[in-house]
């Protein structure tokens, strides 16, 4: 739009239009004031109604709330304005009327379910908070971005529909493709070892990941959104160095660049990033600790995955970011390597939020015969992912990586309740649209 002026950049002293969204009209009886919001902020625009024209009076006034409007006119101080300023209109335009009935409030007066913000997006983000959390959550992955870059690492894209899948056969969500069976890819797992084995070295991608999971909980979607991290010559501890700078980053980024959307969200005052360096705890010192908290039923055995009261128990212990390592073998995927000295443990690790897993990663098993082996182990077919394997055998070399979970990283990090508040259109077992 020509001309256009932001709300935040309406000046005392300035003939301005500004245009988007009636947030308000309160009517005084004499005077009356439209509020206007657009991306930037909210602005006062008032209406004395003796002294102005009937015909533009009427237009302001009679407007329902979220329509589009655009207003021209002077700006003036005014202290008694919630931004200091206010415009004396001249002409008020009415781009696109809303319905008087909304589906909910963006202005947060009125509650709505999380269910109504979702089938209501536009509207629902039309609302401050929900707006900082999506900020943030570009910010986030700038940010990690940037970070990735600082380790070197090249911005790749793999294909996201495939013919094997590698985190568990359940999870898949098969599709059809010209007439073959084909499915959505969980994780962008061995086509990132496939480019790290290749002279690119280091390497990330942030995409989408589909899992057919049964769970229907505040913290699992059927579509997320992976951040993924993959070096050659890495062992695990390098792969969890450049971990823990990605999450320290966008942290520290979001507290630099995101104070007004903290603000919105209630959090700028306690906003810290994690304290470092994030302890590194064995997984048998792990489920020893879960045990002597006395919040399990059960005592945990060795070879146990975490239960969800595990993880919290040991978060609270802790009280920070920190990783578990040394996994039991028999628990990890077929890619990950065991320890060269102890084949039962192998090298994958996890970050766990206080509240949560955020992270799985590893060193990957680079030898041709041990990798036919893993696949073996895990009953899978070894000649159809044959795409990957004989590529172990033009020289693979070490090589380490992870996953962050992109939207569990914006949940913990704001302190959401529900992983849904933080992607724009979930997927989960009840939705499929919008
Ligand atoms: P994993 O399956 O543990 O590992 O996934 C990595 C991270 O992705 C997030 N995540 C999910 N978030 C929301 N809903 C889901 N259904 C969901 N599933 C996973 C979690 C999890 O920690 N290939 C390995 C990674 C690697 O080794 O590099 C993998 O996919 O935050």
């Amino acid at each position: 739009m020509e001309n256009r002026t932001y709300t935040a950049d309406a000046e005392p002293g300035e003939t301005v239009t500004v245009a988007g969204w009636v947030h308000e009209v309160r009517d005084l009886g004499g005077i009356a004031f439209l509020i206007l919001r657009d991306t930037t902020g909210r602005i006062q625009v008032k209406f004395e109604k003796d002294e102005m024209d009937d015909e533009l009076v009427e237009t302001g006034l009679g407007v329902a709330r979220e329509s589009v409007v655009s207003v021209t006119g002077d700006v003036e101080e005014e202290p008694r304005a919630p931004t200091g300023v206010e415009i004396t209109p001249e002409t008020v335009d009415v781009i696109a009327p809303a319905d008087t009935e909304l589906p909910l409030d963006p202005s947060g007066k009125v509650d709505a379910e999380l269910s109504t913000r979702l089938d209501n997006r536009t509207l629902d983000l039309r609302g401050e908070e929900s707006k900082a959390i999506f900020e943030i959550r570009g910010e986030t992955l700038r940010a990690a971005r940037d970070a990735f870059r600082e380790a070197d690492a090249t911005e790749i894209n793999t294909p996201k529909i495939v013919a094997t899948g590698t985190e568990g056969g359940t999870e898949l969500f098969p599709i059809t493709y010209f007439g073959r069976e084909a499915f959505m890819n969980q994780s962008p797992q061995l086509f990132k070892q496939l480019v790290a084995g290749s002279g690119l070295e280091r390497v990330f991608e942030i995409g989408p990941i589909f899992r057919a999971e049964e769970h229907n909980t505040p913290r699992h979607l059927n579509e997320a959104t992976s951040i993924d991290f993959e070096g050659a010559f890495c062992d695990a501890s390098e792969a969890m160095d450049v971990c823990e700078q990605v999450v320290a980053s966008v942290y520290e980024s979001v507290a630099e660049n995101c104070e007004s959307q903290l603000e919105a969200l209630d959090l700028a005052a306690e906003f810290e990033p994690p304290e470092r360096p994030f302890p590194r705890i064995s997984y048998e010192e792990a489920i020893e600790r879960i045990n002597a908290t006395g919040e399990l039923d059960e005592q945990l055995v060795w070879g146990d995955d975490l239960p969800t009261e595990g993880e919290k128990a040991l978060g609270a212990d802790v009280g920070g970011h920190y990783f578990i390592t040394d996994w039991p073998s028999e628990i990890k995927p077929f890619y990950i390597k065991d320890h060269d000295d102890d084949p039962e443990l192998s090298t994958g690790f996890d970050l766990m939020h206080p509240r949560m897993e955020l992270v799985s990663g590893g060193q990957r098993e680079h030898r041709y015969e041990q990798l036919i082996e893993g696949f073996q182990q895990q009953g899978l077919d070894p000649e159809a992912f044959e795409y990957y394997t004989s590529m172990f055998k033009y020289g693979m070399p070490p090589h380490a990586g992870w996953a962050i979970g992109g939207e569990r990283l914006v949940m913990t990090m704001l302190e959401l309740s529900n992983i849904r508040e933080a992607v724009l259109f979930p997927r989960d077992r009840q939705r499929l649209s919008p």
